[in-house]
């Protein structure tokens, strides 16, 4: 297979995060799109490319990569003209690197914990302990843009573009009021203003959203 592949359902928080590089870098894909809510992502033809069976994943000329942020970052040191999105000083790459993990293992999880049984066993009623997680990953976030209108300084970097696919999916869950987190709230409105952000995440972002709202019934204490 020739050209560059990337297999996904864009209700995905990290789909999208891939989607918004691939605009932001202005890049040429096709994109498939993969069912995992009638578990297209376990077929042998996909798992023997990704055995972790997750979206997203990458077929870049024979190069398979699956979880969003080695894709962003592969991305853009591979294609992009100049490396703002993903920074070669090692400091600043560093602190990336710590809000890349920072996605993947604090703000992202809340949201698996609780859409997992969802998704997979139907259940409506989320108990409200599970919720915390997400509040505190606002509370973060809002710490984190405390100085700077990124995550990463002054400009945009991937760091942005996966936070963001998770942060606008977690109001789902918790909504995020303005008043208590002010500094995310404007980070937010930032990232809408990009040029492909309704493309890359605003369109699967309403979609999940309305999966979520039909599915949750209750939080319960
Ligand atoms: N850390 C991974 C998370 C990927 C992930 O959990 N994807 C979910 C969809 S949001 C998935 O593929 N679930 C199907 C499965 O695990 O079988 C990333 O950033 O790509």
């Amino acid at each position: 297979m020739s050209g560059m592949v990337l297999y996904g359902i864009d209700i995905s928080p990290p789909v999208r995060a891939c989607l918004l590089t691939l605009k932001a870098l202005g890049l040429q894909y096709e994109y498939k799109h993969v069912d995992i809510l009638s578990g297209e992502q376990l077929a042998e033809d996909f798992t023997k490319n990704n055995p972790q069976h997750t979206v997203p994943t990458l077929n870049d000329n024979g190069t398979w990569l699956w979880d969003s942020h080695a894709i962003c970052a592969y991305l853009v040191d591979k294609y992009a003209k100049d490396d703002s999105l993903y920074p070669r000083d090692l400091a600043l790459r560093a602190r990336l690197h710590q809000r890349l993990f920072f996605d993947a293992s604090i703000l992202y999880m809340p949201l698996r914990f609780i859409t997992i049984p969802m998704f997979r066993f139907n259940r409506s009623i989320v108990p409200r302990e599970k919720t915390q997680g997400v509040i505190e990953g606002y509370v973060l976030m809002e710490k984190f843009l405390a100085n700077s209108p990124y995550l990463v300084g002054d400009r945009l970097t991937i760091a942005d573009l996966c936070c963001v696919a998770t942060a606008s999916s977690l109001a789902g869950v918790v909504e995020l009021e303005q008043e208590k987190y002010p500094k995310l709230h404007a980070w937010m409105e930032r990232l809408k203003k990009l040029p492909y952000y309704e493309e890359g995440n605003g369109v699967g972002c309403k979609k999940y959203l309305e999966i979520l709202k039909k599915r949750l019934t209750a939080i319960v204490s």
